[in-house]
């Protein structure tokens, strides 16, 4: 052989070797390819649909299912925000029917309208499960199983508070001049809240002076909290249903040149809540304009994945699971309240704690 021979026999067998190692590198990558696609594949479809994100709980509580449904815990998410709009829930929940998704989780803004949307998930065959508010339908097997909290134990704890606070002082219950700004109407958390707030209100005996809406926002508080102020000059106390209704109540309190804070005798107006969950409001409770907060967990994510992976294995989950939950509240004084012989305990908040 020639010199040009042996170099074009020498440039041929490199494209062979070349030609050999690509083709293994591309099956090794077709094989990678395929393992992603069956573990893709293994992944657990959830669509969820969410209310919104009108308050720091809902951000809370979507941060929690957000960080429990991922693909390393094998789960695949899909995620929708309803901007506080059934109709976008309803439309949710069919997106997720047409995409066959293996659960369906639903936080529903109101309770009532879901009949006809959740039988068309049960013909599908897909589970449905509640998180947070509940739904009410003729037929509780339209779903799986809900998990949230107890509303009405939650405003009953919280005006038990006041009512131990109120005697503590001697402050008689016609003293009490209170206004109740209501939750989004129709939810659950609203429907409870209010119901425990009018039971207790009734057996205690105090001035309810007004009902606003202030749809669990900041700026509906306000809002809200004005309107009350121009019409109820004499109003001395405030049951905010959650807590970004108070924050917007202290703004209008404060712009009124009101001054908030659990001395009522001494012409504070006193503000009371729920959640819990923002550093904002728990600062207000620690610098004591904001009284008591009835302790609303948000942290749901981990117990629906229990849920799920119950449902996987089989088991029949419970059908309604309830948080336990207690209060916050600026005073040690009063350290627990008792309810159908149960104790719940106050957690002090202190300025300390906040750093
Ligand atoms: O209290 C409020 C939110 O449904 C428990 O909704 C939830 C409530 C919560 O917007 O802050």
């Amino acid at each position: 052989m020639n010199t040009r021979k042996v170099s074009v026999a020498i440039y041929m067998l490199m494209i062979i070797c070349l030609c050999t190692i690509l083709a293994g590198c591309s099956s090794r990558q077709d094989t990678a390819e395929a393992d992603h696609d069956v573990a893709e594949d293994d992944l657990i479809v959830v669509g969820f649909s969410q209310i919104g994100s009108e308050s720091y709980w809902r951000n809370a509580n979507t941060e929690s299912m957000q960080s429990v449904f991922t693909k390393e815990n094998g789960f695949r998410l899909i995620f929708e925000n309803a901007q506080q709009k059934q109709t976008n829930q309803i439309t949710a929940i069919r997106s997720f029917i047409q995409r066959d998704v293996d659960y369906i989780v639903l936080a529903p803004v109101v309770e009532t309208g879901w009949d006809t949307v959740l039988s068309e998930a049960k013909e599908a065959g897909i589970p449905v499960i509640i998180v947070d508010r509940q739904v009410d339908v003729s037929d509780d097997s339209l779903f799986t199983c809900w998990v949230g909290s107890d509303f009405e134990l939650e405003g009953m704890l919280v005006c038990m508070w006041m009512s131990k606070y109120f005697n503590m002082r001697g402050i008689q219950p016609s003293a009490i001049h209170i206004a109740d700004i209501q939750g989004t109407l129709g939810s659950s958390a609203q429907i409870g809240r209010t119901k425990g707030f009018k039971h207790m209100s009734q057996l205690y005996g105090w001035d309810v002076v007004a009902y606003e809406e202030g749809e669990f926002t900041k700026s509906k508080g306000k809002e809200a909290m004005s309107e009350i102020l121009a019409s109820h000059k004499d109003v001395n106390v405030v049951y905010c249903e959650n807590d970004s209704e108070a924050l917007g109540a202290v703004e209008a309190l404060e712009a009124a040149g009101k001054k908030c804070g659990s001395n009522i005798t001494k012409g504070e107006v006193m503000l009371v809540a729920f959640d819990g969950v923002n550093e904002e409001a728990r600062a207000k409770v620690a610098e004591g304009k904001i009284s008591c907060i009835g302790e609303c967990n948000p942290l749901h994510g981990p117990r629906v994945e229990s849920i799920i992976r119950k449902l996987e294995a089989g088991e029949r989950p419970e059908k309604y699971q309830y948080v336990t939950e207690g209060i916050f509240a600026n005073t040690s004084d009063i350290p627990s309240v008792m309810i159908s012989g149960q104790e719940r305990t106050v957690t002090v908040i202190t300025k300390k704690d906040l750093q």
